[in-house]
């Protein structure tokens, strides 16, 4: 336990002696999260939906919430197979060995060339002193963005990413088009639905193959499918919330908060037949932000950002 803990600790005896003013001052103390108490649990960082699109998305930090990531690593050789080894420290220099279990993982790996290609998504194994590795193939030259998705014991949820170089030839790709179709395996899965920068947007992915619509979708993930998206010019990590479906498919439902103006790229993830499979589409926004005071065209709508009632995000 180190010296803040206990401070934190002393302090909480004396919050029960003098009342709950103090305790509530003694709880955003000085533990910088790494201890986090149960008030920033599900507190101010996990209510993303301020209208402005100023608020910093996750994954575009390597710290945040009181966690660091720390890559062992941070080149890797395009086309070979190298372990990815990386640990979740504190700030003071501490390894984080203990996590929640998360759509059924203790924490996710995505990865993606900067320029939106090269999508992976992957589950680490950790080993007792905390150390993640993971084998990696990295095909072609470029940097990658990797960003872990994990939530600490007792923590926040936090998405923290880095950079791997790998060297050689870079020939980037241009994603500047909608692409609300992508052919994988036979399979064809379309996306629908429009986003719309600072508002919550629902999105419709709906696997076919062969022409005929897949209704035998296996869980992946704990759900039907598993989307990504990622603000293409940052590669921002988005907050998706999973919608509950009856049935196994064709169609899963994600609802994606849109910070932005801009263009994005989603990525769904989805298993038929024992085999998980990726369907990647790149959308624009459309139309612009609600304002929050001007009566448009619906007068149902209200005058109020969408709450964020979905808790954490559903990476
Ligand atoms: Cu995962």
């Amino acid at each position: 336990m180190n010296t803040a803990t206990k401070v934190t600790a002393y302090a909480g005896v004396l919050a029960i002696v003098f009342g709950g003013a103090w305790a509530a001052g003694a709880a955003v103390g000085p533990t910088g999260g790494a201890t986090a108490p149960a008030a920033t649990d599900h507190g101010a960082a996990q209510t993303p939906s301020s209208n402005s699109g100023d608020e910093l998305p996750p994954g575009l930090s390597v710290a945040e919430n009181g966690y660091v990531l720390k890559p062992l690593r941070t080149t890797a050789t395009a086309g070979e197979q190298q372990p990815f080894q990386f640990t979740i420290g504190t700030p003071d220099g501490g390894t984080i060995t203990k996590f929640d279990v998360e759509h059924e993982k203790r924490l996710h790996l995505v990865l993606v060339r900067r320029d939106g290609s090269g999508f992976q998504h992957v589950h680490p194994e950790m080993a007792a002193d905390g150390t993640w590795s993971v084998p990696l193939t990295l095909p072609a030259a470029g940097s990658y963005r990797v960003f872990a998705d994990f939530k600490p014991e007792n923590g926040t949820k936090t998405t923290l990413g880095t950079d791997i170089q790998v060297a050689g030839g870079y020939e980037p790709k241009q994603y500047d088009t909608d692409t609300r179709e992508f052919t994988v395996d036979g399979y064809t899965v379309r996306l629908d639905g429009e986003l719309k920068p600072g508002a919550e947007a629902m999105v419709t992915t709906t696997v076919t193959k062969d022409g005929k619509p897949v209704t035998d979708l296996q869980p992946y993930l704990g759900a039907n499918g598993h989307l990504v998206a990622l603000r293409s010019a940052d590669l921002a990590y988005l907050h998706v919330h999973p919608m509950d479906a009856p049935g196994a498919g064709p169609e899963v439902k994600f609802v994606v908060e849109v910070p932005t103006s801009g263009r994005y790229r989603l990525f769904l993830d989805f298993q038929h037949e024992g085999k998980v499979r990726t369907a990647e589409f790149t959308l624009g926004t459309t139309g612009t932000a609600p304002a929050p005071s001007t009566p448009s065209t619906s007068t149902s709508a209200p005058a109020t950002p969408p709450a964020d009632d979905h808790g954490g995000h559903g990476g």
